[in-house]
């Protein structure tokens, strides 16, 4: 079985209920390997971009003000996980989209929830594929936030401003 990567995110809702630890410790039984993670204030752009696929849904604005934490707190953990059929082993355990549906094991079905304005607030992301991970991985990841270099890089010379802590 080929060596994949896969990008789980830790959605606002997860966050502010406190799951982080409980989430990590779920998907700590595939013996996958964590080879990234931050903690990020997820803006439009990127919000827009992860979910392009979905630009036409009558759900969008809602599920874009959703992982940008409008209804819960401005904070999203970003976790790149990596081995063996990675995807399709995490899939199973953070459950089916909707979190009705979802096995009441999974991640979803335990703690995910649908408002009232229709938003599956399900608590997780996680890649579907090997294709749809390395779209998502070279947007939320930079190749120096990761372990490895997981896919080509090219260097790019650019004027940089960095922020240092004062008196640095
Ligand atoms: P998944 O997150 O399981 O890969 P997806 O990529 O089809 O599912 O959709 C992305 C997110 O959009 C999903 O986690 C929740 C939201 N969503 C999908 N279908 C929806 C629907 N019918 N109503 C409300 N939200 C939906
Ligand atoms: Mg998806």
């Amino acid at each position: 079985m080929a060596i994949e990567q896969s990008l789980v995110l830790i959605k606002p809702d997860g966050v502010i209920k406190q799951l982080t630890g409980d989430i990590i410790s779920k998907l700590s039984e595939t013996g996958l390997k964590i080879i990234g993670s931050k903690v990020i204030q997820v803006t439009s752009e990127l919000a827009e971009e992860h979910y392009q696929h979905l630009r036409e849904e009558k759900f969008f604005d809602e599920l874009i003000s959703y992982i940008k934490g409008e209804y819960h707190t401005k904070s999203v953990l970003a976790l790149v996980y990596q081995g063996e059929d990675s995807c399709r082993k995490i899939r199973k355990i953070t459950g089916e989209t909707n979190p009705e549906r979802a096995d009441p094991t999974s991640i979803r079905g335990k703690y995910g929830r649908i408002t009232s304005a229709g938003v599956f607030e399900n608590v997780v992301h996680a890649s579907e594929n090997t294709k749809e991970a390395e779209r998502e991985i070279k947007l939320w990841f930079r190749p120096d936030e990761l372990l490895y270099t997981l896919f080509p890089t090219e260097l790019k010379e650019v004027k940089l401003e960095k922020l240092f802590w004062k008196g640095e």
